[in-house]
C-alpha cells in the first residue's frame, strides 16, 4: 500500500461475513429453538400481527397475479413463498428506519403502511407508484436488479454523515448478490 492511500476502515471485514453454519431458529417441524445471540422479544399479540400480516400479503399477491392474468397489470412480480422473509424484517424496523425495495417487496410494503393499490401503479404502467416515501419510509419499487442496494447504501452512508441513528434496509435475490 502506497503512503498516500486511504487508510483501511476500522472495520475488519470478516466480521462482516456470515457465519459459515446458517442460524436456524425454526426446525424443520416449525418448532422454535432457542439460538445464542437472537433473543425474541415477542409477545402473543406480535405473533398475531405478523401472522395477519402473512395473510394479507398473500391475499394481495394472489389478487395482484388475478388482475396480471386479467391483463389489467402489464407484469407483477410475486411475493409467494417470502412472506415469512419480507414481513419479519420490515416488522423489526422503528418508524424513523428505511426500506429499499426491489420489485417484489409487497409484503414489506404493506407492514410499511403502504396502500397496496397504489404499488400497483408501478405493475399497470401509469405511474411509479402512488405512496408517498417520505411518509412511509418505503422507497419506491426497483426494477433494474440490485440497484436498490446502492440507493440503500448511500441513504445509509447519509444518515451517518449526519449522525442519524437509523437502519437502511434492502431486498434482494440471489441474481443480485452473484453481480
Ligand atoms: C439490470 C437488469 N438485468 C436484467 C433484468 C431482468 N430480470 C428481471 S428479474 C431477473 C432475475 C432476478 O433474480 P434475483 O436477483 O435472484 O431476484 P428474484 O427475482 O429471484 O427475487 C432478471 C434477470 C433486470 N430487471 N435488470
Amino acid at each position: 500500500m502506497s503512503p498516500s492511500s486511504p487508510q483501511p476502515s476500522a472495520v475488519d471485514p470478516a466480521t462482516l461475513l456470515p457465519p459459515a453454519e446458517p442460524v436456524q431458529l425454526l426446525d424443520d417441524e416449525g418448532v422454535l429453538h432457542e439460538v445464542d445471540g437472537y433473543p425474541i422479544d415477542l409477545k402473543d399479540e406480535d405473533f398475531r400481527t405478523l401472522y395477519r400480516y402473512m395473510v394479507l400479503a398473500r391475499r394481495v399477491d394472489k389478487q395482484a397475479i388475478n388482475l396480471q392474468r386479467q391483463g389489467q397489470l402489464g407484469v407483477y412480480a410475486s411475493l409467494l413463498g417470502q412472506e415469512a422473509a419480507q414481513v419479519g424484517g420490515a416488522y423489526a424496523l422503528t418508524e424513523r428506519d428505511w426500506v429499499f425495495p426491489s420489485y417484489r417487496e409487497m409484503g414489506a410494503a404493506l407492514v410499511r403502511g403502504v396502500d397496496p393499490s397504489s404499488i400497483l401503479h408501478l405493475f399497470r404502467g401509469t405511474w411509479l407508484s402512488n405512496h408517498d416515501p417520505l411518509a412511509t419510509r418505503f422507497g419506491l419499487l426497483s426494477i433494474p436488479i440490485g440497484t436498490q442496494a446502492l440507493h440503500a447504501a448511500g441513504f445509509a452512508m447519509a444518515a451517518k454523515f449526519d449522525g442519524n441513528d437509523i437502519v437502511v434496509m434492502s431486498y434482494f435475490g440471489d441474481g443480485a448478490t452473484s453481480r
